[in-house]
């Protein structure tokens, strides 16, 4: 069900760059209203609501930010019951963002680049992280978290959205750790007699890394944390899991901390991309009792933010990701509004096999299509599983903003696409299970879709087994939400 394209501003591409920029404007109001203007039925055994964050401030008080992954964490609601839905949204009250709201302009410096007014001088030597609490939203252990890699959590009241505070999950954190903003939830642990749980990670880089592994209980209960230094600096933003290992890609890179320290540029923009250097594939034992310390695997040089899932095959991991084959390095001066999109490598979709015997590793491109934010069926996570779903680029090749979502079926080879171009971009999916599935793909796939005609955004709802036939329905919010990171959907 591809929709024909309509004329485009530039020849051969399926979007125009001032579109896109819209989506990263700044949306500094809250709202709180039940979604009225909805095409098609959502579904009746829909119940939940989803949760989604990202930044939504791209500016502050009119002072641009350098890179929207520095906006302040605006999480969204969307709350449905009985075929109806609701928005919300509010943002985090970390204590940057009240700081700087009440002062109108930027007082920290942003990871990556954004620096206070004054130049160089204003920016030089001053290391405070702002927490800003923008990449994912969790429900665990009965508290509402929004989570940014660097630091703490913030627990959030589930229904008003209510910051409460920096949550240390009752002790499991110490102030200043970090949290990764990609927890993976095991659905069925075996160290646990099958119980869920949720496996995170922090790392603290240097000249060594370390990384610390928690899993806690639904209760929210510290069950295991060990910790595990490698040599060299990482950044590492997600892992993956199977019922015995966590998986870790260190990617390829070096980092030179002296334009940040001098107040030249961020701490993210310091991190150089080394395309001559392997990437490493680091597999840590769940159960520390049983398998201790850590094992270590080469594979090509690549770039990877996320994963989609990884499984245990004899005595093969399988890993499925989306690599990006270069970084650009970054241009302190460059505006990130002006991105040529043509002048990128995708992000695409490889499988990786490790042979945890032989150490020997093996990939494979999966699909050339540009895509990002692979999801899937929460029931299958670490296990085999046959349906990955991604947010998308339009074409078939090339990279290009994601405008659409891809279904991938690894066992026929077959994908589907629901593309919303040349208007239309796309983001992260969610999958949420039928409450009577039995299939993989019994369930919907909720996907904020922001619409440039109208600068609004929709919650989009396919029926994760049929894309062909198009959205089940489309729910126009009254306005738009900036571009968001991450989502996931929880039972109350
Ligand atoms: O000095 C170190 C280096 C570093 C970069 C240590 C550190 C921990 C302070 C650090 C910080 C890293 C952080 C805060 C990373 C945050 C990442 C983030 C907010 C988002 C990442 C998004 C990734 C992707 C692939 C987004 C894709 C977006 C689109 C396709 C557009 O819609
Ligand atoms: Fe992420």
């Amino acid at each position: 069900n591809l929709q024909m394209p309509k004329p485009f501003v530039k020849k051969g591409l399926s979007y125009s760059t001032k579109d896109w920029q819209k989506g990263y404007q700044s949306q500094p109001n809250e709202y709180d209203y039940p979604i009225e203007d909805i095409e098609g039925e959502i579904p009746s055994e829909l119940e939940g609501t989803l949760y989604r964050n990202g930044p939504g401030l791209l500016d502050i008080n009119g002072y641009p930010l350098h890179h929207p992954f520095d906006g302040d964490g605006m999480v969204s609601a969307i709350q449905f019951s009985k075929g109806r839905a609701h928005y919300r949204n509010r943002y985090v009250r970390t204590q940057g963002f009240v700081e700087e709201q009440l002062a109108g302009k930027p007082l920290y410096r942003g990871v990556f680049g954004t620096q206070k007014p004054g130049g160089v001088l204003a920016n030089a030597f001053d290391f405070r992280l702002k927490n800003i609490a923008n990449t994912q939203v969790i429900y665990w252990g009965g508290k509402l978290l929004a989570l940014w890699e660097a630091a703490e959590p913030h627990q959030l009241n589930p229904q008003t959205l209510e910051t409460i505070g920096i949550d240390y999950l009752d002790g499991i954190l110490e102030p200043g750790d970090a949290f990764a903003a990609h927890p993976c939830i095991d659905p069925h642990c075996e160290l646990d007699g099958g119980e869920q749980c949720l496996v995170n990670f922090s790392i603290k880089p240097g000249l060594s890394t370390t990384f610390t592994i928690y899993e806690l209980s639904p209760q929210g209960k510290l069950l295991r944390k060990h910790a595990h230094s490698v040599p060299g600096f990482a950044f590492v933003h997600d892992f993956a899991i199977t019922p015995n290992y966590c998986i870790f890609f260190q990617n390829p890179v070096s980092f030179n901390p002296l334009p940040y320290l001098f107040g030249f540029c961020g701490a993210g923009e310091c991190v150089e991309f080394k395309p001559k250097q392997p990437t490493r594939i680091l597999v840590i034992p769940r159960n520390q009792k049983q398998q201790p310390g850590i094992k270590c695997f080469e594979t090509h040089s690549g770039f990877v933010f996320h994963h989609a899932n990884a499984y245990e095959q004899g005595d093969k991991i399988c890993v499925d990701s989306i690599c990006y084959q270069s970084l650009p390095g970054v241009d302190p001066q460059a505006d990130f509004h002006d991105t040529d999109f043509t002048t990128l490598d995708p992000g695409q979709l490889w499988h990786f096999e490790v042979n945890l015997k032989t150490g020997k590793v093996e990939r494979q491109l999966v699909d050339k299509r540009c895509c990002e934010f692979p999801t899937l069926n929460p029931e299958w996570i670490g296990r085999p599983y046959r349906y990955v779903y991604v947010g998308a680029a339009h074409d078939p090749e090339g990279n290009a903003p994601l405008q659409g979502v891809l279904k991938l079926d690894f066992q026929t080879g077959e994908r589907q696409l629901w593309s919303a171009a040349p208007y239309g971009f796309s983001g992260e999916p969610v999958f949420v299970p039928h409450p009577n599935g039995v299939n993989e793909d019994d369930g919907w796939l909720l996907t904020l879709v922001y619409d440039s005609r109208y600068h609004r955004s929709d919650i989009v709802i396919h029926d994760a087994k049929d894309f062909n036939k198009g959205p089940v329905a489309q729910l126009h919010l009254k306005h738009h939400i900036p571009y968001t990171l991450h989502g996931t959907f929880a039972h109350i």
